[in-house]
């Protein structure tokens, strides 16, 4: 489970034994009143069609929407991974040399344990969640997608954050070899990103593994991602080899790039508009209706998920602070 790790994670952080079984009985029990379905199982075949592995005891979390989410195929076939290139389509077609596996992150900075983890030992004993967010890019298109992992903060107090953890710091992996878009300098490799330490631990932020319920495909940030669904896309870091505590703001790679466009925060806002579009209404993409088709729909203040983190902003101005 743990390789190479300096130290070990103290047994006394790792969810008991029983608090995980309580955990899963009550989560059945409350399936058995039909309160919450299963966790979606991917489409038939999904895992052998694709090269992906199907995740085992995923149930379903809080917070999801009960919209229909996107398609596998929209999910994996559009998107963002400059790493892979500029386009759309860039990421499923240029990541098929990519290697998630093995995989290792350094965990560092401010916090009393730190060290370098693989995926498993880094989630081991927390409970893997289906949750299905909308998730909203800045380009003004959006997509609702059944997300596989863990939350981000049930990971980071196992590693005891000191006082002066005010920020978390994100790396992705640095590969101009296997990632064709790392050869040219669109962006400064590697990609960065980082949160308020209260935004990592939002209940909301999830730690991702997978979709659909089976392992993220090498365009959506395998092996391992983060998924801050209140914020625009570009803050969901893939592929992450580095996870840093920290008592600066850390740089963010779409700020340094262009920082009248791109602030730290980078919530959604339809009062905000971008520099060059406005940001009132998103453009769902939908299985054949992409492109001019898509039904157009108003955008929500943090993308809908303002009960679950409005308050981490009371006093901010959100205009000045975008
Ligand atoms: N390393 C890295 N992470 C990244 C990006 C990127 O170019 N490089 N693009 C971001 C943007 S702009 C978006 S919209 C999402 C899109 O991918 P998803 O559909 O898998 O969430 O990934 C984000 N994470
Ligand atoms: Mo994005």
């Amino acid at each position: 489970m743990l390789i190479r790790n300096k130290t070990d994670i103290p047994t006394s952080e790792i969810t008991s034994e029983t608090t995980y079984i309580n955990r899963r009985s009550v989560i059945a029990g409350l399936a058995a009143t039909g309160l919450v379905g299963t966790a979606r199982t991917a489409p038939s075949n999904l895992a052998a069609g694709t090269g992906r592995k199907e995740l085992p005891g995923v149930t379903p979390g809080p917070f999801s929407t009960d919209e229909p989410p996107n398609s596998y195929e929209d999910i994996t076939t559009y998107n963002n991974y400059y790493e892979f290139g500029t386009g759309k389509d860039d990421p499923h077609r240029n990541s098929g040399d990519f290697q998630p596996e093995p995989w290792t992150v350094r965990v560092e900075g401010e916090a009393e344990v730190t060290g370098e983890f693989d995926v498993e030992g880094l989630l081991s004993g927390i409970g893997l969640e289906e949750r299905v967010y909308r998730m909203r890019c800045v380009e003004a298109w959006s997509m609702i997608i059944p997300w596989v992992g863990v939350p981000l903060g049930e990971v980071l107090k196992r590693f005891r954050p000191t006082s002066r953890a005010k920020y978390v710091a994100f790396q992705t992996v640095l590969r101009p070899d296997e990632m064709p878009g790392q050869r040219r300098r669109v962006l400064r490799w590697p990609y960065v990103e980082g949160l308020t330490i209260e935004e990592a631990t939002n209940p909301l932020t999830l730690l991702t593994v997978g979709v659909y319920g089976v392992t993220l495909p090498n365009q959506n940030g395998a092996p391992l991602r983060l998924i801050a669904p209140w914020k625009y896309g570009f803050k969901g870091i893939k592929s992450i080899v580095s996870i840093r505590l920290q008592e600066r703001r850390p740089p963010t790679s779409w700020n340094i790039a262009a920082p009248r466009e791109y602030g730290f925060y980078a919530n959604v806002n339809p009062e905000v508009d971008h520099p060059r579009w406005s940001q009132a209404t998103e453009r769902r993409i939908g299985s054949g209706f992409s492109g001019l088709f898509a039904r157009r729909i108003p955008t929500q203040m943090f993308n809908g998920y303002g009960e679950q983190v409005a308050h981490l902003y009371s006093g901010l101005d959100l205009r000045r602070n975008y």
